[in-house]
């Protein structure tokens, strides 16, 4: 961390003239006392955390137990991302469409002005140099964040590529994302999360949380970049990514779409069933939440994770759900929002709901209140979050960090439904796909502010993260078929389908190994499947329940379609036709006169 007073010039890490120009620009309005150039080195992010432990940004947890960790709770009015507070700012709203909220730009960049002015008076300014994508990949892009949170600026040090790397990319260009932040007060009333996908630019205030704060993910990796996408040809989606090795050493990759706090994480580092590891079947991570996918000379799609991190949901994650991610937050990990337990040595240990332990006699919970077992309310926040660096991933793919990225072979869509949807169907080409993937239905989370557990469409669980006109949307993702020659076969699951007596039909987690199997078997051409108003079904005897505990008719069960609630399913899809109105694109009409037409 080099400190620089005064001009906060002088000890710039860079002589980029378009970076200059810019963080004076910042300086100037945001009057930091201090600012700091940060090179995202080890020592500097052990640097912040001791520094963030004097200023009660951070608590040290018990270091025999959590090596490195340190925990963080941000204001309780800051918990989840705030989608009607985040803004697409362009000159005119047709850009941005229906779905998002607009502003016009020069009115946005006008009132935020406004209260970034002075923000930083007595505070430090931290200058976060990142690369989204790996090094020297073709996909791969430079952001630089201003912040004056030092939650941020550890924050980015995992969850991107940060430091000096950035600077040597980015040489002497003017290629970057300008990505401003600021805490102001932390008042609802003031939070505006503002994108000018146009000038490359975010503009976040008011809040420290999570995808509103730490701009290089939800802002810069989804909404700037699928922006970016649509112009350059590529795609930006809210995607885990995954690969899958059979025993033969056959690896296939798959990239798979839930919203919110669905399980992407668990599904990104799945354990597959004893009898799947005795036969040698093996599953890696490249990324748990975003995809940037493009097609290479040779017409395959191939993806990249831009992330270096993990910023995952905490509450149920335990040896039985995620193995894999308790060894990722075993150490060098921030934990957010969960509870703090103090030890009788004066150090702290921290618990969650649905952990590996049993609920301690007495905790700090998520707003810093005491908390009991028995006491009404609880100890973590429901989207309480780990942010762990991948590396400590022990199924991290090989292929994690190379540039050229990995093969898609399926696209997975899914979503929270516990009626109507079955558990597996293969769309019958990609249009279909694309429709299947549009018409996602899922149950609201605590991910986002809001209800939680009422259905709302999202389109290829990027609702909230299309940062331009969903229609520009759907027909880029029509026209990007052109760019294949073989295109990845495309599903949709559903792990959350309950019975009458309100139970989950299927067990998930790495259970959802013996439906993979299929999507790639399928996807391979070689596994049977059954036509179907929805799409290619497997039989109940396709899917392998040999060590299950269900039957064929179970899984007929998770798999049956219902005429009516189907029926329903169409009418509530009714929804984001009305709403896009004049703009719907012709592909999508006919799609849904052909599956009303099949039933
Ligand atoms: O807060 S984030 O947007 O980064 C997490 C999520 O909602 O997926
Ligand atoms: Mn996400």
């Amino acid at each position: 961390m080099a400190i620089a007073l005064n001009s906060g010039l002088s000890e710039a890490a860079t002589s980029n003239p378009h970076v200059l120009a810019w963080i004076r620009e910042c300086i100037d309005l945001c009057q930091p006392d201090k600012v700091v150039w940060c090179n995202g080195s080890k020592e500097e992010r052990q640097a912040m955390f001791e520094q963030g432990c004097t200023q009660g940004v951070f608590i040290r947890l018990n270091q025999q137990k959590w090596p490195g960790c340190y925990y963080h709770r941000s204001n309780s009015n800051d918990v989840a991302r705030t989608e009607h507070l985040t803004f697409i700012c362009t000159p005119n709203q047709d850009l941005v469409g229906v779905t998002n909220n607009w502003m016009n730009d020069k009115a946005a960049y006008a009132k935020l002005r406004e209260l970034y002015r002075g923000s930083m008076k007595g505070r430090t300014m931290y200058v976060l140099p990142f690369i989204m994508g790996p090094l020297g990949s073709p996909l791969a892009k430079v952001g630089i964040e201003l912040t004056d949170s030092l939650y941020v600026a550890a924050s980015m040090s995992i969850m991107t590529r940060m430091g000096d790397v950035a600077w040597k990319q980015l040489g002497q260009g003017d290629e970057f994302t300008r990505c401003l932040h600021s805490l102001g007060d932390v008042n609802p009333d003031r939070r505006y999360i503002c994108h000018f996908p146009l000038d490359n630019t975010i503009w976040s205030f008011g809040s420290g949380y999570g995808g509103n704060a730490l701009l290089g993910k939800k802002c810069l990796a989804l909404r700037i970049a699928s922006f970016l996408g649509r112009q350059q040809g590529w795609m930006a989606e809210h995607m885990l990514l995954m690969g899958v090795q059979a025993p033969d050493g056959e690896k296939s990759y798959v990239a798979a779409a839930f919203p919110s706090a669905c399980g992407k994480t668990n599904f990104a580092m799945l354990i597959p069933p004893e009898k799947y590891l005795k036969q040698g079947w093996k599953i890696t991570t490249i990324g748990d939440d975003i995809a940037w996918m493009w097609a290479d000379e040779k017409g395959q799609l191939r993806a990249i994770n831009p992330e270096a991190g993990y910023f995952g949901v905490v509450p149920g994650t335990n040896m039985r759900s995620n193995p894999n991610a308790m060894k990722s937050i075993a150490k060098d990990t921030i934990f957010t929002n969960v509870a703090l337990v103090p030890l009788e040595d004066g150090t702290y240990d921290i618990w969650w709901e649905d952990s590996d332990w049993p609920a301690p006699a007495k905790a700090i919970d998520w707003q810093g209140k005491e908390w009991k077992p028995g006491s009404n309310s609880k100890a973590a926040h429901p989207n309480s979050r780990f942010t762990a660096p991948m590396v400590n991933n022990p199924v991290l793919d090989p292929l994690a960090n190379d540039p050229a990225g990995v093969p898609i072979t399926a696209i997975i869509f899914g979503g929270r439904r516990s009626k109507t949807i079955p558990l597996v169907s293969q769309a019958f080409n990609w249009i279909h796909g694309v429709f299947m993937g549009a018409m996602l239905g899922s149950e609201t989370t605590a991910a986002a502010t809001g209800q939680v557990g009422v259905v709302r469409r999202d389109p290829m669980a990027m609702l909230p993260f299309i940062g331009y006109n969903i229609r520009d949307y759907l027909v880029h993702w029509f026209k990007m078929r052109k760019k294949m020659v073989d295109p990845p076969r495309i599903f949709t699951v559903n792990w959350f389908r309950k019975n009458d007596q309100g139970q989950f039909m299927w067990p998930g987690f790495g259970e959802n190994m013996r439906v993979l199997k299929w999507i790639i078997d399928r996807s391979l051409g070689r596994a049977y499947a059954m036509e179907t108003p929805l799409g290619w079904m497997p039989r109940p005897q396709d899917i392998d329940i040999e060590g299950l505990g269900m039957s064929e008719k179970d899984i007929a069960e998770a798999q049956s379609i219902n005429l009516d609630d189907l029926k329903a399913e169409i009418m509530s899809q009714e929804e984001l036709f009305l709403k896009m109105a004049g703009d719907m694109p012709k592909e999508m009409i006919f799609q849904r006169e052909l599956l009303v037409s099949r039933m």
